[in-house]
């Protein structure tokens, strides 16, 4: 009956849009179902006027991780390392942007990413906008 499918649908829309922030938030096939994600670790990244706070990453491949960014700045800053994002699978590839290659934050916006490390590796990190000025860093996936 269409009158009984209809309020789940709307139910479901709200999760989404909803984000990272909940933890009951359907799962995408992508990632194995069975991730307990309300147990994710969470890691913090503080973006400011020029670096990211800490400048190095490191992952375990296989744990359910929790990326949040917050922007601390005065201007807007961006999470791009578009090698990482391959080299990871992410439960919530919407907050990538139409290209897949960074996360923006602007002023005092936090943003999460929630994703599981794939491939081992190094990959570079950069502020797309500021990396002449040093915003760069490393991530490590283990
Ligand atoms: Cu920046």
């Amino acid at each position: 009956m269409r009158t009984a499918v209809r309020p789940r649908l709307e139910l479901a829309a709200l999760v989404l849009a909803a984000g990272p922030c909940c933890a009951d938030a359907q799962t995408p096939e992508r990632i194995a179902p069975d991730v307990d994600w309300a147990n994710a670790e969470i890691v913090a990244v503080t973006m400011v006027n020029y670096e990211f706070v800490p400048d190095r990453l490191s992952f375990r491949r296989g744990v359910p991780y929790r990326l949040h960014l917050e922007n601390h700045g005065s201007e807007i800053h961006d999470f791009s390392a578009p090698e990482f994002f391959k080299a990871i699978e992410l439960r919530n590839p919407e907050v990538l942007g139409p290209y897949a290659t960074r996360i923006v934050v602007r002023l005092n916006e936090a943003k999460d990413m929630d994703f599981i490390a794939t491939r081992a590796g190094s990959y570079e990190l950069t502020c797309a906008d500021h990396d002449w000025a040093g915003m760069t860093a490393r991530i490590t996936v283990e």
